[in-house]
């Protein structure tokens, strides 16, 4: 059984450990709404089989589906997926999923945080997001883990931490009028560290140009190991993502980590830029209260959107000629792993890509 607890991670001793920690399995949801996913979420379908096969060669893999797709999701995915029947609005684990914790013996719990579709009616992308508030709550039901219920608006992709008392997000989503508008930045970093159980939040101030989440962090920055940080780049000056870029690595270059740590920060050159094609955006439902997907739309693609699994990382690729570099340098930077690269397009037409979709249980 899983009780809801009154108290918080850090009261009880249990904190977020990095995603480069061991994992359980990896949470993944199905994609089917036709205003999100182009012709009906048939090519989406493909690119998250793929992905949910690529980390299945690493570790278990459980994709959450609507009863109405149940039997398609089945006949898609391979037997050692297993796929459980879990109402949602849209697919992204990554942000509606809970935040496992787990403390010095072991033991894991989960955060759920509130979730409103990345802005709720303020700029939030779909309405209702019902279903999705749900997901974390019966997630930790299915899998019997106690739950904290953070009173904060959060998602998943919003944040990194290093597992050593660091807390990395930005500036622009987390303090962005659609998510918490009555509380300060203290307030919120108080709750970060309550709820993740970090000592240190580094604020970068925006994130990926363009990025319908309002800039979260796993599209731009994450940690590599403690100390070592990867960044989306570009050295167009005159490319919008690259004065965002530029003051994010100059301010990693002047913070310290929670231990005190200068932090070495990789830069991996962005993709593109890439932008959506009319024949794209004609596959794509107009559905009023949804977020409009017009062609010649910048996207806000990035290497940096990729995903730690026991011993592999998965990795989006564009059929784009920075691919090969930023897999190569991936390889090099994080040699004890086995860097996968999967067709990512189909799920950055949805907004966001392989670490929006996925969410680790340590
Ligand atoms: O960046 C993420 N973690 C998710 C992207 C969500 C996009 C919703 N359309």
């Amino acid at each position: 059984m899983s009780q809801t607890l009154p108290s918080t991670p850090r009261a009880d001793g249990f904190f977020m450990p990095a995603e480069f920690s061991p994992h359980r399995q990896t949470w993944m949801l199905w994609p089917q709404r036709p205003d999100t996913w182009r012709l009906g979420a048939k090519p989406a379908q493909k690119a998250f089989s793929a992905v949910a096969c690529a980390i299945a060669q690493f570790e278990p893999v459980t994709v959450g589906v609507n009863h109405n797709q149940y039997a398609n999701a089945r006949a898609m995915l391979p037997p050692q997926v297993r796929v459980v029947e879990l109402s949602s609005n849209d697919s992204w684990m990554r942000d509606c999923g809970p935040t496992f914790v787990i403390n010095a013996q072991g033991q894991t719990r989960g955060v759920d945080w509130m979730f409103n579709a990345w802005g709720g009616l303020y700029n939030g992308l779909y309405f209702p997001w019902d279903l999705d508030e749900m997901i974390a709550q019966k997630v930790l039901e299915i899998e019997q883990v106690d739950r904290y219920r953070a009173p904060l608006v959060l998602e998943g992709g919003s944040i990194h931490v290093d597992g050593e008392g660091t807390c990395l997000t930005t500036a622009e989503c987390l303090l962005s009028p659609g998510r918490n508008p009555h509380l300060s930045q203290q307030d919120i970093e108080n709750y970060l560290k309550e709820y993740l159980n970090i000592e240190k939040v580094l604020w970068i101030p925006r994130g990926v140009y363009n990025d319908e989440t309002s800039g979260h962090v796993d599209n731009l920055a994450c940690f590599l190991r403690p100390g070592e940080i990867a960044l989306t780049w570009t050295e167009d000056k005159s490319d919008p993502q690259y004065e965002r870029s530029a003051e994010a690595l100059e301010y990693l270059l002047s913070q310290t980590d929670a231990k005190g740590r200068k932090l070495t920060v990789h830069t991996i050159h962005q993709p593109g830029p890439l932008f959506l094609t009319a024949e794209e955006a004609e596959g794509i439902d107009a559905v009023a209260g949804a977020l409009p997907r017009r062609a010649g739309e910048r996207l806000a693609g990035s290497y940096i959107n990729f995903y730690f699994c026991n011993g592999g990382v998965i990795v989006p690729t564009f059929d784009d000629p920075h691919d090969a570099a930023a897999l190569t340098t991936l390889q090099r930077l994080l040699p004890e792993r086995r860097v996968v690269g999967i067709p990512a397009r189909e799920i950055l037409l949805g907004g966001g890509n392989i670490h929006c979709i996925t969410q680790q249980q340590p």
